[in-house]
């Protein structure tokens, strides 16, 4: 692929309920409205065409829509692995762009090592050097480990410790489960119930294609030869994933030049510091195993473009007064450390689909949601609710309890004011510094 002068392909990469596809929909959406000032005049853009993909990973823009407009509820999940969209308009006194997107869900760079290893074989031997490396780690796949030096230890066996092992690295906020599917599938994670189910634990399969279980976990070497049946099978179904869940995915990634990276800054302290490292992680993860290959890709130059990389701190419109500039600063505070002069970094606040209010009086600088509420007839109905919270932090604190924010994870309704397309703020200025088309 080549990248011509405005021509942008873009990953939208973050966690499950990050808010990716919500941002999607709005940005195409208000797009398409004329609603979105671009460039560096700052007009809504002329020529826009929102592109209908004829691919079978094609984002549901329509579907999305029609759903928010016909019953006010948030866009469906991803489902599939990843999700294209594609637009282009042209902004005043510019060239036409073209941009497709990329919808990635985070949980699958956990399985970059498949991709860049060369086999199974080399697979298994990494996954098992990452685990003697790191005591947490070794610590959660001890079971797994000691098993692997009896090699008459049957599949059922293994797959069970495996599975468990994975369990603790994901009670441990450890971002390397992989397979992924074994918590993660069809655009979302498995509840946290489920999974500290034994029972659940024990029947499901780390990977299923179509209706079949093709589990596999890594084995060293010498098992080719003790368990030749079980490591041809491992290996048979590695192979497998690798072609129909990983290939499509990283392909893709190879191919983006620009990245929005989509944080819950909120849901994370609605959780615990675990959260906040596991992100750190995973981010650490992304800016040293994968930026460099889409780095040396000459193409960026050739087409004129730096690497541009936007973190976003995504549902804004939950947090008002002060408490709007200190969720900038945690994600500020929280992603800094990958800045580097290869690449050029912005940092973002964004409500891509304003659904809050701002209380009055005594709720002053608290968000009001609407929620469904049973009446005495067990009939659903909308009611205004105060999501009252705590002032954020100005800084990430040692230690905190993820309680004390639970509100901002609350169930809510898409908009307060049913808006046509959704009220959005910080989308322009995201598309603008993806683009460069912010310079004058
Ligand atoms: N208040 C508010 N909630 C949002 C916003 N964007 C996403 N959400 C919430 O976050 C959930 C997950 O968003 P989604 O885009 O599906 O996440 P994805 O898994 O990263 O694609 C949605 O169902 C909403 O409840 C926003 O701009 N404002
Ligand atoms: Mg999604």
């Amino acid at each position: 692929m080549f990248n011509f002068f405005g021509t942008h392909k873009i990953g939208i990469l973050g966690d499950a309920s990050s808010g990716k596809t919500v941002f999607l929909t709005s940005l195409l959406w208000n797009l398409e409205e004329g609603k979105l000032r671009l460039g560096a005049t700052h007009e809504p853009p002329t020529d826009v065409k929102i592109h209908k993909l004829n691919d079978q990973h094609a984002f549901d823009y329509a579907g999305s829509k029609r759903k928010c407009k016909s019953s006010n509820k948030w866009p469906a999940k991803t489902t599939s692995e990843y999700s294209l969209a594609k637009c282009s308009y042209k902004p005043h006194t510019l060239l036409q762009r073209d941009l497709m997107f990329v919808d990635i869900p985070g949980e699958r760079m956990a399985d970059l090592p498949i991709w860049q290893c060369f086999d199974y074989a080399e697979w298994s031997a990494a996954l098992l050097q990452s685990w003697r490396e790191s005591d947490t780690l070794s610590t959660c796949m001890q079971e797994y480990v000691d098993l692997l030096s009896h090699p008459d230890t049957g599949k059922e066996e293994l797959a069970r410790a495996y599975k468990r092992g994975m369990r603790e690295l994901l009670r441990n906020y450890i971002p390397q489960i992989s397979p992924s599917t074994l918590f993660f599938n069809e655009g979302r994670l498995e509840s946290m119930t489920d999974i500290n189910d034994d029972s659940w634990l024990e029947n499901r399969s780390i990977w299923r294609h179509g209706d079949n279980a093709c589990d596999f976990f890594p084995l060293p070497p010498e098992w080719e030869e003790n368990a030749p049946e079980l490591y041809i099978s491992c290996c048979k179904n590695f192979n497998r994933y690798k072609k129909v869940i990983i290939k499509p995915l990283f392909s893709q990634i190879e191919y983006c030049d620009h990245f929005i990276i989509c944080i819950d800054v909120l849901g994370i302290l609605a959780q615990s510091p675990g959260a906040f490292l596991k992100t750190k992680e995973e981010l650490e993860y992304f800016f040293t195993k994968i930026t460099p290959g889409f780095l040396g890709k000459l193409w960026n130059f050739i087409g004129g473009s730096q690497p541009r990389v936007a973190f976003v701190a995504t549902k804004s419109d939950l947090v008002y007064g002060a408490n709007l500039q200190h969720l900038k600063d945690l994600l500020e505070e929280l992603v800094k450390r990958f800045v580097t002069e290869k690449i050029q970094f912005g940092y973002f606040t964004c409500t891509a689909w304003m659904s809050t209010k701002e209380g009055q009086g005594e709720a002053r600088n608290q968000a009001i949601v609407n929620v469904l509420e049973m009446d005495e007839n067990g009939t659903p109905r909308k009611v205004e609710a105060v999501l009252r919270c705590p002032p954020l932090p100005e800084e990430w604190p040692d230690d905190w309890d993820g309680a004390e924010y639970a509100r901002f994870t609350m169930d809510m309704l898409p908009s307060v004011i049913n808006a046509n397309p959704p009220r959005q703020t910080g989308i322009d200025a995201i598309l603008n510094f993806i683009t460069g088309d912010d310079k004058k």
